[in-house]
């Protein structure tokens, strides 16, 4: 039966109920095939046309503070629900209501990744209430075996963040401390750290580690030689990740876990995303920060390798696939929440043209599922992993495009982003991961790099650009930002 048919039959039962929508469809259907054809392209064109006017259009300045206001109404919000919840402890149960330690005893994560982001959200009152607390309780001095990775983006950036922010050498001082007591972890036979290592003994283990835990330390680790004049921390870092640069494929990629005893590599697919990400980032960011020619060639080196290998074009944007790093057979085509970093580190190094195109398709991961999964496969278009831990990186590229290409369009992407975020993941308490995207049932969880990063990407992309001149600044991996010195 044609249509034709099936609507005339229809007409007859249901000649009462008819709409004037269905009286518009009626007609058109009695049109001759092409002229209903034309109709419809010229429908769809329109209807593109007009989603797109609005999605170029700039918001006014009015806009962008009242959207401003509400990321740092949402700051108070979730720091307010620390404060009575879970004061003195590393982070939030937002769900719960009640607060969590990372290990025995708490490093105040949340008030340290949170305390430069008041500073440049201009919240002097928690700003101070953060400072206290830090100076007060923070201590390193403890026998307590810890992860190296977080320690190090979390706290020792934090800390030199708010040094560069304030001048008040207490910060330093602190950050320095830690920097020693978290040295002994490059003990390995190749002088890649272990992953994890004792406060007060120096006692290491986890030797099966990954890029990423190796290789993101050298700009906090320069930092600390910058100011404490002691060149060993900058050495063993950079020493560190270029062990991993030297033991790359033919095809100049790297896989995802190696021995850092052996040097052996342990799982040998490669991608952008978990235990890789922040490595490339750093040979990158080492160049931005200090101008280390030496990291800037690694960089260049892998992210060509990257853009041949592991890029794909779709019709919903652009993404990166997974494949084994040294043959480059394509091992899946997944890919997530941590991966839409990429675009930001291509507009920093000039190539705005590929990161838009990743943009549009990390734009896509975030609205064709309610909220971004984290992990999906953007082949078949479906979720492989459903959780949204309240991460950063998509409003991150966001951000960064929008400084440099001032086009609308991505603040109007990471404005629908963080307005899902404000509305899907709040709770009484504060902010909650979510278990699943589509069914929104929450996580009891607000990892303390919602303060960190994913508020303070939002402001940003907001507020003007002087509140922080990405000329004089760098951001490490965990968004605190460190100030470009002469060296
Ligand atoms: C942060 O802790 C850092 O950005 C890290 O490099 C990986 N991503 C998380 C947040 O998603």
């Amino acid at each position: 039966m044609d249509c034709r048919t099936m609507v005339k039959r229809n007409k007859d039962q249901k000649k009462n109920e008819r709409s004037p929508c269905f009286t518009i469809i009626h007609l058109h259907l009695q049109l001759p095939k092409a002229v209903l054809m034309k109709r419809l392209t010229l429908l769809v064109v329109v209807v593109f046309i007009g989603l797109n006017n609005c999605f170029s259009q700039p918001l006014s300045r009015r806009e962008q503070s009242l959207q401003a206001e509400k990321i740092r109404e949402a700051c108070r919000h979730a720091w307010h629900g620390y404060k009575t919840y879970a004061w003195g402890y590393d982070a939030l149960k937002p769900v719960s209501k009640t607060g969590y330690n990372w290990y025995k005893r708490s490093f105040l994560m949340t008030p340290v990744d949170a305390f430069d982001t008041f500073i440049l959200l201009g919240m002097k009152k928690e700003a101070a209430e953060a400072k206290k607390i830090i100076f007060s309780e923070l201590s390193f001095d403890l026998d307590v075996e810890v992860q190296f990775f977080e320690m190090n983006i979390r706290l020792v950036g934090g800390l030199l963040s708010a040094y560069d922010l304030t001048g008040e050498k207490r910060f330093l001082e602190l950050a320095a401390d830690l920097g020693r007591r978290l040295l002994p972890v490059f003990n390995s036979a190749t002088g890649m750290p272990y992953r994890y290592v004792n406060l007060k003994t120096g006692k290491s283990r986890g030797a099966v580690s990954n890029p990423a835990e190796i290789g993101t330390c050298m700009l906090e680790f320069g930092k600390l030689t910058q100011y404490t004049k002691d060149s060993l921390f900058f050495k063993t870092a950079k020493k560190a990740a270029l062990e991993v640069f030297r033991r790359r494929s033919d095809i100049d990629l790297v896989g995802t876990t190696i021995d850092v005893n052996t040097g052996e590599w342990k799982n040998t697919e490669s991608q952008i995303g978990a235990c890789i990400d922040s490595y490339y980032e750093y040979l990158f960011k080492t160049w931005l920060l200090f101008g280390d020619k030496e990291c800037k060639a690694a960089w260049e080196i892998h992210n060509k390798a990257i853009l041949k290998r592991l890029y794909t074009e779709t019709i919903h944007g652009s993404y990166f696939t997974r494949v084994d790093f040294r043959s480059g057979r394509e091992t899946n085509s997944w890919y997530g929440a941590l991966d839409a970093f990429y675009p930001g580190i291509l507009v920093l190094s000039g190539e705005i043209a590929t990161a838009r195109k990743i943009q549009q398709g990390n734009f896509h991961m975030w609205t064709a599922f309610n909220l971004e999964p984290e992990t999906f496969d953007f082949i078949t278009d479906s979720i492989v992993e459903p959780a949204y831990p309240l991460r950063p990186e998509n409003i991150e590229s966001c951000f960064y495009l929008y400084r440099s290409t001032k086009d609308p369009q991505y603040q109007r992407m990471g404005q629908r982003m963080i307005n899902d975020i404000i509305s899907k993941c709040r709770t009484h308490a504060g902010f909650a991961a979510l278990k699943n995207v589509v069914t929104l049932e929450k996580e009891d969880s607000m990892e303390s790099f919602f303060f960190a990063e994913t508020l303070k990407y939002a402001y940003l992309l907001f507020a003007p650009d002087s509140t922080l001149d990405l000329k004089k600044w760098v951001f490490n991996t965990e968004a605190h930002p460190m100030k470009i010195v002469k060296w």
